[in-house]
């Protein structure tokens, strides 16, 4: 196993670290923009492979990065699951709420395999032209796409889905087995077309308090990272419990995932000191300091790199690109942690 980014996730102190960034592909490079003004929308970007198999590999094209990440996206397994999804232009997804048992009973776990299979061949095909990458599959955990389900779109703090989890645990409860179920379905079929690492995303985890953390965060992650191990014990899991704070070293025990995503808030020395040494950390620059570019950018990675120096460790931001980045800002990264 020679693939730098899955040596560290071995638990290697591979060095200069592996690098790859969340939101890789995006709005911040012109010709993902012109390849997204080809497609009728966003959904039929992400399930039209020779679209999403050139917008995967864009950003390697551009930057020598050690990963490429599946361009889909974490609603494309409730838009799988048969519940509408569309987004609009300039405001991002919209979902019909959910928020009854009728609403959870129209969701159709068969058909979430036939509805993937764009979504596979894309895996696929990239998978044959990464090379010394290392392709990366994805998934939202169970928590942050039922966030989106039943709130319906993006929200701050998502207060109808956290309702939701108090007054009808029944419901939310039913919602989060089904989606743990699906979420295994759809990782599994990544790796079998291809994937050779993949990552839980729980972008909204730092929301809850720690009952609801363990519950909804932890337990759905443990049996997700459990399941996979037995059906494909070679490919790592890495999990991002954004802002999950000083529950971070609960999450890292109990799920035993072999990275762990740190968000831009987060201590990497501080995540170092609650997690297994042989676990390896990813993060956590802040995609503003990349867009600053200068002084900022070379400062804030300098001491990441300092401070992850002789541990397993992945090079990454602490949450994704934002499109305002100048694509010369991402080369100057790549070079300062290429030297490092
Ligand atoms: O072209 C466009 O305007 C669409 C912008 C866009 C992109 C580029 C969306 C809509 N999704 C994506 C791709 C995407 N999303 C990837 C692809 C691979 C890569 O990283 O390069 C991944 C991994 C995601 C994951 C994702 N989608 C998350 C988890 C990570 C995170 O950022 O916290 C979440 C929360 C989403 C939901 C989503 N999809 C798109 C938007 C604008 C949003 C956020 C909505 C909101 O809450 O404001």
């Amino acid at each position: 196993m020679s693939k730098r980014l899955l040596r560290a996730l071995a638990g290697e102190a591979v060095w200069p670290p592996p690098l790859w960034l969340m939101r890789q592909a995006g709005r911040y490079l012109p010709e993902y923009r012109a390849v997204r003004a080809r497609a009728a929308d966003f959904v039929a970007l992400c399930t039209t492979p020779d679209l999403a198999v050139e917008v995967t590999l864009q950003p390697l094209r551009r930057f020598d990065l050690d990963a490429a990440i599946l361009f889909s996206d974490i609603l494309i397994l409730p838009w799988a699951l048969g519940q509408g999804l569309r987004f609009a232009e300039g405001e991002g997804p919209v979902l019909p709420p959910l928020r009854d048992m009728a609403a959870l009973r129209a969701l159709d776990l068969h058909r979430l395999e036939p509805a993937l299979a764009p979504v596979l061949e894309t895996v696929a095909r990239v998978r044959a032209e990464v090379g010394d990458a290392t392709l990366i599959g994805f998934a939202g955990a169970p928590f942050t796409v039922a966030c989106y389900m039943i709130e319906g779109r993006g929200e701050k703090e998502f207060p109808a889905a956290r309702t939701l989890a108090w007054t009808d645990p029944d419901l939310f409860g039913r919602l989060m087995t089904l989606l743990t179920e699906a979420t295994i379905r759809s990782l599994s079929l990544q790796i079998a077309a291809g994937a050779e690492a993949v990552m839980l995303f729980d972008s909204w985890a730092g929301l809850l308090p720690p009952s609801q953390f363990r519950a909804h965060v932890i337990a759905p992650a443990a049996r997700i990272v459990a399941a996979l191990r037995r059906r494909h014990p070679a490919v790592p899991v890495i999990g991002f419990p954004r802002m999950a704070g000083l529950m971070l070293g609960e999450y890292a025990a109990a799920t035993r995932v072999q990275g762990l995503g740190i968000d831009t808030a987060g201590s990497l020395e501080a995540a170092s000191a609650l997690v297994p040494s042989e676990m390896a950390l990813q993060g956590n620059l802040d995609p503003l300091a990349l867009a600053a570019g200068g002084a900022a950018l070379a400062e804030e990675t300098a001491a990441i790199l300092e401070a992850m120096q002789g541990r397993p460790f992945v090079f990454n931001l602490g949450h994704g690109i934002v499109p305002s980045t100048p694509p010369a800002h991402v080369a100057e990264l790549v070079r300062l942690v290429r030297a490092a």
